[in-house]
């Protein structure tokens, strides 16, 4: 549990900072509770508030509520109903329990009269919140404390490792799956059985995409049909998993038969490793992503889909329709973590270069920053007829790369201080 109270050091004094700094006594974060469809009396699964999750590693919480004020021992008013319906689990003597003053109430009203504390501030769904606008989701403290976010404890990395891990367990499953000639929605279901989530689990929607439906950057759904096996070309599984509250987010491409498609997925997975060489404090995002560009325009140079130079794809903005999307984004509470457009404290927004909007972190890497690295290449209609007759592209080439979608690996690694350590491998 070392590493656990470590962090919650980290969190008290980042946040009795960030309140000293916005001029707030104290803190509520409520975790938020499940909203019923519309005219309806069912909801869709419950997504905890991240804040409240940053200090209780809890899944299964509702209705609670932290309290934060600087010099006290942190309270947790803990929902726990009587109820018949659902099974109610009680969490409050859990080894993270003990650096807490846990406190299990039954119902909502049994919470402190919130208007007898003076000056706090409130972080979470505003339904229920007492507090008045200037108190509740205050934007210079959520700038402040999502800034702290950037940087993870030890303890928050080795959430992210055992969320890698059990993805991994689900990523070979759907390796053996789509080679066993599996359809996409099996491959789905062997995903999931292997790394034992339920799919509200997940930290998102699987992409699971067999042969041109890698050119779908975010395919969502899950084809029921087999493909026979002599027309089986390609598959791109992008899946992570969840470790309490902390996501993994991990891309593969696999090719069906030892053809040149196999070979460029080798070679942008030399690329992508080298590429994850260089998360280290420091490293400039925006210039890791240009890099990429110029990496991906080799790959796509040497099997001859570009005539052109790969630095000539790159300034003639040709690469974009092949990689229209960033190089990566912030991981943690959750999967596109909060702070990737801003430089500091203050909220100060960097935004991505105006030739590339998608990019999702324009900052230098800090130390203990958690990325992802995920370079593609994809051959997208949409995006070709656009460009349709370019004299740098190969034409034919691309029509027989198309039924085969689109590649994109992507990894999870932390920045380092002098050097880059990948929890997705080794
Ligand atoms: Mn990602």
């Amino acid at each position: 549990m070392g590493i656990f109270k470590q962090h919650i050091d980290y969190l008290v004094s980042e946040t009795t900072a960030a309140l000293q700094a916005t001029g707030y006594e104290g803190l509520w974060i409520y975790s938020g509770h499940p909203e019923n469809n519309f005219l309806d009396d069912m909801a869709p699964p419950h997504s905890i508030n991240p804040h409240f999750k940053w200090w209780v590693p809890v899944a299964h919480v509702t209705s609670s509520v932290l309290h934060f004020e600087p010099g006290q021992k942190p309270k947790v008013y803990l929902h726990q109903p009587a109820d018949f319906w659902h099974k109610i689990i009680d969490n409050s003597q859990e080894p993270w329990a003990a650096y807490f003053d846990v406190i299990v109430i039954g119902h909502y009203s049994e919470l402190p009269d919130f208007a007898q504390v003076r000056n706090h501030a409130w972080i979470g769904s505003k339904e229920l919140c007492p507090l008045d606008e200037a108190h509740t989701n205050p934007q210079a403290l959520l700038n402040y404390l999502h800034f702290s976010r950037i940087q993870k404890t030890e303890y928050e990395i080795h959430c992210i490792k055992k969320a890698n891990e059990a993805a991994l367990l689900g990523h070979q499953a759907a390796k053996e799956a789509f080679y066993a000639g599996c359809s996409e929605y099996e491959i789905h279901m062997a995903y999931l059985m292997a790394c034992q989530h339920n799919e509200y689990q997940m930290p998102y929607g699987n992409i699971v995409a067999l042969n041109e439906n890698p050119s779908v950057l975010h395919y969502q759904y899950q084809n029921r049909v087999r493909i026979e096996k002599g027309q089986l070309k390609s598959f791109l599984i992008d899946a992570g998993a969840n470790y309490k509250g902390y996501a993994a987010d991990i891309t593969r491409t696999y090719a069906y038969k030892e053809d040149m498609f196999a070979e460029m997925i080798n070679r942008l997975d030399e690329k992508q490793q080298q590429l994850c060489s260089q998360v280290v404090a420091g490293q400039d995002y925006v210039e890791l992503h240009q890099q990429a560009h110029l990496n991906i325009s080799e790959v796509l140079h040497e099997f001859g889909v570009f005539k052109c130079d790969a630095e000539t794809a790159v300034s003639s903005g040709l690469s974009q329709t092949f990689f229209p999307h960033g190089l990566g984004h912030y991981l943690g509470l959750q999967v596109h973590d909060v702070s990737g457009h801003v430089i500091d404290r203050q909220g100060t927004v960097k935004n991505p270069p105006e030739e590339y909007p998608f990019l999702r972190l324009t900052d230098v890497l800090r130390e203990g920053a958690v990325v992802t690295i995920e370079p593609g290449l994809y051959f997208i209609p949409m995006l070709l007829k656009e460009i349709a007759g370019h004299q740098d592209v190969d034409w034919s080439r691309v029509e027989e790369l198309s039924p085969y979608g689109g590649i994109r690996i992507e990894d999870n690694v932390v920045a380092g201080k002098e050097c880059a350590m990948n929890l997705t491998r080794g």
